[in-house]
């Protein structure tokens, strides 16, 4: 039986981490998928790990951090956390905000099979969409998104959407010690690093939402880093042919 570790990064989310919460307790009772939930707060000022912590869900835990420092480094400690314990054969990603909607979870969570295919939640494909997300940021998505595909030569439709599903065999076989993306190129890393060690992929339909509550941590500079680093690992994948197996 597979038991899926659901990592949530938050910085400042606690209006939406406990709508979010509610919406999780609901689905986990009447699922039958086996989850167990970590937040990994980075020091929010809003006091979101308190919160979390407070409603005292046993299948809900916090990985408190010192301080913001972007959504990479809060993933990759989540990732060492879950991958410790061998209970998790899966392990999940997904944004505090509701953008990754809770309704889309048995579609993802069903696409696990007995392969390390990296699964991904995708907003450009067919059945996929996005809603109330200002043109200017779709455009952005769906440009980084082309742009990643072109210069890493990666045939996935969504390379900087946060909603996925990694087998614990994937992760464990990945260099994450060596990696250091710390904004949302994090997840074109990630994505490129299950390339290149032949994992294979299945892409999910799902709905993104703008968030109702809270702000976006999307800022020019994380922007900026993503663009530097598609660009370097893309050369250095043209170079190399291959990327940290
Ligand atoms: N722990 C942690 N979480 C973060 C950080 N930056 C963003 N997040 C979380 O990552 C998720 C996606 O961020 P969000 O601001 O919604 O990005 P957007 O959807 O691209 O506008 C949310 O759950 C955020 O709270 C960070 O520096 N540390
Ligand atoms: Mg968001």
């Amino acid at each position: 039986m597979n038991k899926i570790a659901i990592l949530i990064p938050t910085y400042n989310e606690a209006v939406s981490i406990v709508e979010l919460l509610s919406k999780l307790t609901i689905f986990r009772t009447n699922s039958q998928y086996q989850f167990d939930l970590v937040v990994i707060d980075d020091n929010s000022p809003d006091q979101t790990a308190d919160i979390v912590e407070n409603l005292r869900i046993p299948w809900v835990h916090v990985l408190r951090r010192p301080n913001k420092s972007g959504i990479g480094p809060a993933y990759r400690a989540g990732f060492s956390k879950v991958l410790a314990d061998p209970q998790y054969t899966h392990i999940a990603t997904m944004d505090a905000d509701g953008s990754h909607r809770v309704e889309d979870l048995p579609a993802m969570f069903a696409a696990i099979s007995s392969s390390n295919a990296l699964i991904l939640g995708t907003r450009w494909m067919p059945g996929g969409c996005v809603v109330n997300w200002p043109k200017s940021r779709q455009l952005l998505s769906k440009t980084g998104t082309r742009y990643a595909k072109v210069a890493l030569g990666i045939d996935l439709n969504d390379l900087t959407g946060g909603f996925r599903i990694y087998s614990a065999e994937l992760l464990n076989s990945l260099k994450l010690k060596d990696m250091d993306a710390t904004g949302y190129c994090f997840q074109i890393e990630m994505a490129m690093a299950a390339d290149a060690a032949g994992a294979g992929s299945i892409q999910v339909p799902i709905t993104f939402i703008e968030r109702i509550a809270g702000e976006s941590k999307m800022s020019l500079g994380i922007a900026i880093e993503a663009f530097g680093y598609v660009t370097k690992l893309g050369i250095g994948r043209a170079i190399t042919g291959i990327y940290r197996r």
